[in-house]
């Protein structure tokens, strides 16, 4: 068959990402099918070039890889849903292809986006297997009903309904997968963004109240071999110099703490030298893996704090507290190295003195930088009741935190626009500088604070 994956992802702040999911789904692709990838990120009209690649190449699968639905500052998921909605009736509109939607964004919420876009089937969480069962059975036009986290959408004359698999419970063996292939990746990543991603596990067994990461990759941790791992990052780097920077999307890098170890001592015998970054917990972690991640070239840490209040922590079901991340803190401080804190803010039962409070333990603990996000419930751009319940708090939220927006000099505040802007983006990337900004923002000292201040944070709709 002939199949086009194509990446619908067009954010590009922070910065640009390789489409690393989509990669892996068409890694585990058999080779007698025709593939192609078509990444929309940087197309001046995404729909008119897909309109265009569909009418010359007719596949008969279009996977649509949908990786986020939320915008980079966390205030919308309307517009990602309507341009999506968009590239299916375009899809439509050129070719008798089967659209098949998978992908982070799509699996927060797959059944409600299925109906909604008017896709032909949906795979929620990872890809690779139930995808190629898929194609089996589209092949031999056998049974669907097996495979595993299905979505499929059966047009009624009157309404649509989504027919659910259960998931098929399973261990996935990483080290069996094949790796993603890089050459299919438009140049223009690695050429203005010099980023590269790269995965050493999945799955995260926490039980934070609000997240969807288990819905993405599942709560059984899976761990890919360090030295497979550190091949697939020497082999990127060997094929692709202009790379200066890596970034682990494991959800915790460093949880377990003994396969962080492993791949840091991996990247260490190697003499690994280009930095990375990746996302890390207070659980568990010690003086010796930061140790370890400094001397295996680690830049800085994203850590989850989410909240400076306790009784926030344990609603969040965090499992840890204030203390654990005011140690997190002096650990990386001992060891030099860059801790970047997030908070989201607002969450459902918080208070806005809870706001408060967390700003002002970020401020008093001064991690090297802090990103603070206000919380949207992903589902609120398709149920407009919840979003009108939310967006009156939401606003006062962004009120609060713009009232103390400087306090800290090195907060990045998306929703506010405060250190986060385009024109600051590209002023760092002019000066050579790559990796996630906020690990550049001592350098800019002397440099004028870039704000675009808005009246008051945007609406969901
Ligand atoms: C690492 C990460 C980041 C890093 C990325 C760094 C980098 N260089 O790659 C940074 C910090 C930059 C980042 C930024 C953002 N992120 Co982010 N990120 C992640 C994270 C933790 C991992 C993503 C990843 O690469 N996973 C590894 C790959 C292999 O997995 P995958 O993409 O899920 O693909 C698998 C399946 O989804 C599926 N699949 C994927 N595509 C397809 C397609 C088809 C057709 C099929 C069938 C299956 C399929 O199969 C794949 C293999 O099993 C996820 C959360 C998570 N645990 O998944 C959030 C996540 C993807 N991010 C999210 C968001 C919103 C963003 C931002 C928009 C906002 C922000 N400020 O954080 C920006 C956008 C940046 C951009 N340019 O797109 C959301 C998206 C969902 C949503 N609610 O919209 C997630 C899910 C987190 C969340 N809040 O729930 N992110």
């Amino acid at each position: 068959m002939r199949i086009a994956f194509v990446s619908g992802n067009r954010e590009l702040l922070p910065d640009a990402v390789i489409p690393l999911g989509l990669l892996y789904v068409m890694a585990a692709t058999p080779a007698r099918h025709e593939k192609v990838l078509w990444d929309l990120c940087f197309e001046p009209d995404p729909q008119a070039t897909l309109a265009q690649r569909l009418a010359a190449f007719q596949p008969d699968v279009v996977a649509l890889g949908m990786r986020n639905i939320q915008n980079n500052d966390y205030s919308d998921t309307s517009t990602n849903i309507r341009y999506y909605t968009q590239l299916v009736a375009t899809i439509r509109q050129h070719s008798q292809a089967k659209v098949v939607l998978g992908g982070g964004g799509f699996s927060v919420m797959p059944e409600k986006l299925l109906l909604h876009l008017g896709a032909d089937f949906g795979i929620a969480g990872e890809g690779e297997a139930a995808f190629v069962l898929l194609l089996d059975a589209l092949e031999a036009g056998g049974a669907t009903s097996e495979i595993g986290s299905l979505y499929t959408r059966q047009a009624g004359a009157l309404q649509s309904k989504v027919v659910v698999n259960a998931p098929v419970l399973g261990w996935q063996d990483l080290d069996q997968l094949a790796v993603p292939d890089r050459s299919a990746v438009d140049p223009r990543h690695y050429g203005t963004y010099h980023i590269d991603s790269v995965q050493t596990k999945r799955g995260c067994a926490l039980h934070c109240d609000y997240c969807t990461y288990p819905v993405i990759e599942g709560r059984t941790v899976r761990q890919r071999s360090p030295k497979l791992v550190v091949d697939e990052m020497c082999l990127s780097l060997e094929k692709r110099p202009e790379i200066k920077h890596f970034f682990i999307v494991d959800s915790v890098f460093n949880l377990p703490p003994r396969h962080a170890k492993a791949v840091c001592r991996e990247l260490i015998a190697r003499n690994w030298q280009v930095p990375w970054t990746a996302y890390a917990n207070p659980l568990a972690f010690d003086r010796e893996l930061a140790d370890l991640m400094v001397a295996a070239g680690c830049a800085g840490i994203e850590i989850g704090a989410d909240s400076g209040v306790d009784a926030v922590l344990t609603r969040m079901k965090k499992g840890f507290l204030r203390k654990d991340i005011e140690q997190m803190h002096q650990v990386c401080a001992a060891a030099g190295l860059r801790d970047c804190h997030t908070y989201i803010l607002g969450t459902p039962g918080e208070t806005l003195d809870d706001v408060a409070e967390s700003l002002d333990f970020c401020r008093n603990l001064g991690p090297f930088a802090a990103i603070l996000m206000i919380w949207l419930d992903d589902t609120e751009s398709l149920d407009p009741e919840l979003a009108a319940e939310r967006t009156v708090f939401r606003e006062q939220v962004g009120q609060r935190v713009l009232q103390k927006a400087d306090e800290f000099p090195r907060w990045i505040i998306p929703p506010l626009g405060v250190n986060f802007d385009p024109r600051l983006f590209d002023f760092l990337r002019a000066l050579g500088m790559a990796g996630p900004l906020w690990q550049h923002l001592d350098r800019l000292s002397g440099q004028p604070r870039q704000r675009t201040r808005r009246a008051r944070p945007p609406a969901t709709s």
